[in-house]
């Protein structure tokens, strides 16, 4: 049988899981998507054409390995439609290679309009995407969600009465400003959904069989992870989370797989720190400098183009993501960019209250009043933008690399050296 290899984000998103999975890709027979939903957005360049994928895993876009989405996964099937209709018009078989899991939680239009709502009703806001993943989350945990495999039940309008019904009547409660029985009419949700059930019906099945059946066959399978390991609704900085767990336990539960079906798991981060959204972020810098890591590292968000927060790498969040997820080796993406700086600060350790720690913890009366402690390391690495062989980089870049290595125990296989696919150093 063969072994699962499980790509997953290390601090708060966008560490570039898009450059890893895209190479795993290539070769890969399955790849599934196991958590989140269109809050997720990976953008790949195929022949020179960008693709924006939010939902459908990127795996596919090799041309020859079934994607499939996992029973983890909470779904809008607009933006699943909309995928599928633009692969398809740049030539993809979409038809042969999606797979959707009949568990996964479809997001219907009352769980965004919560998502709103809920957020402008918070004192402390979390800053979500906005995209109802919480909200559906909620439904799927209160065991009332609405499940792809239901919206082909004889009883699929009662349930979705049902719930609009509740759902609006929260609505009205979180928001009485605004009118909601104008912006939701249940004929017209239930006539849309019916609609994008029939579209989506070719790709509904078994997934979890599938999955198996390919792991016995001894395909080679990967798990595209969606957000990171900071954002997970238990091991987060909650509350300031996502409503799923992005770390490899979501990977298990969002598609079936056990345990001992695991092979290489690969955590991804930048040479910097960035963060959107709300919460804690010990090595935020609000200076100059963190200016010019967003201007030089282009950090504005792929789903909703929000300004990312910067800051240096740190380190001590790194071997948490470690412990959690049981990473195998790292990608380090952005090596380029964290080069232009004459010197590099990195994230060694915590000082809390005059305590020295280098365990993460996500309680916030800790980590409110964590200071970074940090070693400086040289940087202008010169102009490394695409070199693909490690021995090629100048000793300060290597240094770099091996400076995380020693302090995390665990080898870098992949160096990013640049936005260009090919830009990347896989090393054995
Ligand atoms: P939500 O909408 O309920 O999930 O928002 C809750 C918090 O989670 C944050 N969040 C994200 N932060 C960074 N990147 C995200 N998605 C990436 C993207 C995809 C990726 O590029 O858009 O890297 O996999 C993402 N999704 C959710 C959000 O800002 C809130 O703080
Ligand atoms: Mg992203």
């Amino acid at each position: 049988m063969s072994k699962v290899d499980v790509v997953i984000g290390c601090f708060y998103g966008d560490e570039g899981k898009g450059k890893v999975i895209d190479y795993l890709g290539t070769t890969a027979d399955v790849a599934i998507r196991a958590t989140g939903g269109d809050n997720a957005g990976h953008t790949i360049k195929v022949n020179g054409v960008k693709y924006a994928m939010h939902l459908i895993p990127s795996g596919l876009l090799s041309g020859h390995t079934v994607g499939i989405i996992g029973n983890g996964v909470v779904l809008n099937p607009q933006v699943l439609l909309d995928e599928i209709h633009n692969l398809k018009d740049h030539g993809f078989d979409v038809d042969r290679y999606l797979k959707i899991s009949e568990k996964a939680h479809v997001i219907f239009p009352y769980h965004r309009l919560l998502d709103a709502a809920l957020e402008k009703a918070r004192k402390s806001k979390i800053g979500t995407t906005g995209k109802g993943i919480g909200p559906s989350y909620c439904d799927k945990f209160e065991r009332c969600g609405i499940r792809m495999e239901d919206l082909y039940a004889e009883d699929f309008r009662e349930k979705l009465q049902e719930q609009f019904e509740s759902r609006l009547a929260l609505l009205k409660f979180y928001d009485p400003q605004e009118d909601y029985d104008k912006l939701l009419d249940f004929e017209k949700v239930h006539q849309e959904y019916v609609e994008y059930a029939k579209q989506l019906k070719p790709y509904v099945c078994d997934t979890f069989t599938l999955i198996h059946k390919a792991l016995e066959a001894d395909k080679k399978v990967v798990v595209e992870g969606a957000q990171a390991t900071l954002l997970d609704i238990d091991f987060g900085s909650y509350p300031f989370v996502t409503s799923s767990n992005p770390t490899i336990g979501g990977a298990l539960t969002g598609s079936g797989l056990s345990a001992s079906d695991i092979g290489n798991v690969y955590g991804i981060i930048k040479a910097y720190s960035s963060r959107v959204g709300e919460g804690p972020y010990v090595t935020e810098l609000l200076d100059e400098t963190g200016d010019r890591i967003r201007e030089l590292g282009h950090e504005y968000g792929t789903t909703t183009g929000r300004p990312r927060r910067c800051g240096w790498l740190d380190l001590v969040t790194l071997k948490y993501a470690k412990r959690l997820n049981g990473l195998t080796a790292l990608s380090v993406n952005h090596l380029d960019t964290i080069g232009k700086f004459d010197k590099i600060k990195v994230c060694t350790a915590y000082d809390v209250n005059g305590t020295i720690t280098e365990d993460f913890t996500t309680n916030l009366n800790v980590l409110n009043h964590a200071k970074p402690v940090y070693q400086e390391l040289d940087g202008n690495f010169g102009d490394i933008e695409g070199i693909t062989k490690f021995e090629d980089l100048p000793k300060n870049a290597q240094d770099y690399i091996r400076f995380i290595e020693d302090y995390i125990g665990i080898p870098v296989k992949f160096i990013g050296t640049g936005a260009d696919r090919e830009a990347m150093i896989v090393r054995d």
